[in-house]
């Protein structure tokens, strides 16, 4: 994919309204410091138009980032790594719901989570919940760059197992770093960008 455009368009908190697009949405989640912002900054070719940080807990705000003048990414805020379950009713929970809900133009969402590690509650209970609101999640499996090649299929076993993925179900691994995964991402985010594509089943 040719980047020709992206800049950030809206940010949106708990109180604002989500602006209403006609162009195709992509949204990605994760917890806190699973690598959004670092994977975003990659599909749009910028080192840092979309802020990464350390500090995990940063982003609690949705960020949409219109890219070519033709589709939006849009970053959603993390979740932590210390609450014990979800609860829709939390802040952040309560602002990605109600984008889920809202958007008629969402045509998936890719859940992060980190190669290395078991998802953990959170992310299944994520999960469960972009199932829950009728679209087909496709995880993506950040900091490859971390393990060794020899680890990678047992680890995105590991992660499809424990997250209860479907065989058909789309897992892709990905470095910030190397950029490895990208193209499989593009890939599958212009599939779903014409209107028949739309990732959001009924
Ligand atoms: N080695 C490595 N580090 C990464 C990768 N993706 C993100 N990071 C680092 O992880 C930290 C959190 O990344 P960020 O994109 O801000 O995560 P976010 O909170 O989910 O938006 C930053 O220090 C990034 O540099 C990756 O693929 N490989
Ligand atoms: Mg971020």
């Amino acid at each position: 994919m040719i980047i020709r455009k992206a800049e950030l368009e809206t940010v949106c908190g708990v109180t604002s309204r989500f602006p209403l697009h006609v162009q195709p949405e992509f949204a990605f989640a994760g917890k806190s410091n699973v690598g959004k912002s670092s994977l975003i900054n990659a599909l749009m070719n910028r080192k840092s138009l979309a802020r990464t940080s350390s500090q995990p807990g940063k982003t609690q705000t949705v960020n949409f980032y219109h890219v070519n003048d033709a589709f939006y990414y849009v970053d959603l805020p993390g979740y932590g790594y210390t609450k014990i379950a979800v609860t829709v009713k939390e802040t952040w929970g309560k602002m990605i719901e109600d984008y889920l809900h809202r958007s008629a133009s969402l045509r998936c969402v890719f859940l992060l989570v980190d190669i290395r590690h078991e998802p953990s509650a959170n992310d299944k209970a994520m999960y469960d919940w972009i199932v829950y609101n009728g679209f087909r999640p496709v995880v993506i499996a950040t900091k490859l760059d971390k393990i060794n090649r020899s680890q990678t299929a047992g680890q995105l076993k590991r992660i499809r197992d424990s997250l209860g993925m479907q065989k058909e179900d789309v897992l892709l691994p990905f470095s910030a770093l190397s950029k490895q995964g990208r193209e499989e991402i593009w890939a599958y985010a212009e599939s779903l960008m014409s209107p028949e594509g739309a990732g959001a089943e009924s």
